[in-house]
């Protein structure tokens, strides 16, 4: 049976964290990355994603996932603008395939990508995550230009001001215009990734529910179940993020985990571990004991249902002093790294035995 692939994400020349490093990760299979100095919406340009093959190939890694290739508002909104929008889409597709490319990681969430209300939260042990607690989100309000509280993971490239005019574009938008307008991308997207071999896989709304009043659609079982519907190729899938999904008592990952598996729909998963909280969750350590999901049951159900995609783990703690991107730092991802090799080997040798 073919084996996951462990992968790592590299933020670029610029990341803290080396290719060298990443490369003595026992196990590592390849470098999840993308061109970063384009905005979205752009072609990003052959050079560029030649130089980020020929850095991860030197390194001796795979440079077979992208994540992100961002979709510009204007193709969530389901303006005019979309057309020229979609077409640069649908070449950046062709051109990362052109460089050996399987993988596109991608989300439609509304302006704000993740979002945490703290970002070195002290944990018991002294190391530090990401954490979301609700009331600190009902305290501030995108629309409010006077405000000056901000949280952290908010997209910098927009000024108050702008931000404001792009949330004020949404408040009209319900979820099924959301929906109607991921529907056309898809159809003209999933065409192309199909005849260049590439899979799509949307990640999911990270946390998955609404937040100030924006739609979010890609937040549980049922809404997996119409997006996989919305265009059923194969090359249509998702990116299974355990700790999206998983800070919502609602979701039950391990069951996701097989069903769309067992579809054959999961092409890329990120493996981290939630604290669900009443008033919202902690990011914790990859250990099952540690956080609310059994990461045992999860990497099983992959394994049972024939996966054989790409598995990063996921953000990590600030451990050992380490300074650098939060979540994303070298020393506690590679412990995750470890940990799921460990779970994998573990699970392989039991069933080989049987
Ligand atoms: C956060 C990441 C997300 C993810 C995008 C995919 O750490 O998991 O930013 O890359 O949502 O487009």
């Amino acid at each position: 049976m073919e084996r996951m692939k462990l992968s790592f994400r590299w933020y670029g020349a610029e990341d803290k964290v080396t290719l060298e490093q990443i490369r003595q990760i026992p196990g590592m299979h390849s470098v999840v990355t993308a061109v970063y100095d384009v905005p979205p919406g752009e072609v990003w340009p052959k050079s560029s994603i030649q130089e980020l093959k020929r850095s991860i190939e030197d390194a001796n890694l795979h440079f077979e996932v992208v994540e992100s290739i961002p979709v510009h508002e204007d193709i969530k909104l389901g303006k005019p603008e979309r057309e020229r929008y979609i077409e640069n889409y649908c070449e950046n597709i062709r051109r990362v395939a052109e460089a050996s490319v399987k993988c596109i990681c991608y989300n439609f969430m509304p302006v704000f990508d993740w979002t945490r209300t703290q970002l070195d939260h002290v944990l018991e042990d002294g190391s530090t995550s990401l954490v979301y607690y609700q009331e600190q989100v009902d305290q501030v309000n995108p629309l409010e230009s006077d405000s000056d509280l901000t949280l952290p993971g908010w997209d910098s490239s927009y000024s108050r001001e702008e931000l404001k005019q792009v949330v004020a574009q949404y408040q009209a938008m319900t979820e099924e215009d959301l929906w109607s307008n991921l529907k056309y991308f898809l159809e003209r997207i999933i065409p192309v990734a199909a005849e260049c071999g590439v899979n799509m896989a949307i990640h999911e709304d990270d946390p998955c529910w609404s937040i100030f009043g924006l739609p979010r659609i890609i937040t549980c079982q049922e809404n997996l179940d119409r997006f996989l519907k919305l265009v059923d190729d194969p090359h249509n899938g998702i990116t299974l993020c355990t700790g999206s999904l998983g800070c919502s008592c609602r979701n039950n990952v391990v069951e996701m985990a097989k069903k769309y598996a067992s579809m054959g729909r999961i092409h890329f998963v990120h493996m981290r571990n939630v604290k669900v909280l009443e008033n919202g969750f902690e990011e914790r350590a990859h250990l099952s004991e540690c956080g609310s999901l059994d990461m045992y049951e999860i990497m099983k159900a992959l394994y049972d249902h024939g996966f054989s995609g790409y598995i990063r783990p996921d953000h990590g703690r600030m451990i050992w002093g380490e300074t650098g991107r939060p979540g994303y730092g070298l020393y506690d991802r590679a412990l995750g790294a470890t940990y799921l090799n460990g779970l994998w080997e573990a699970i392989e040798k039991g069933e080989q035995r049987k």
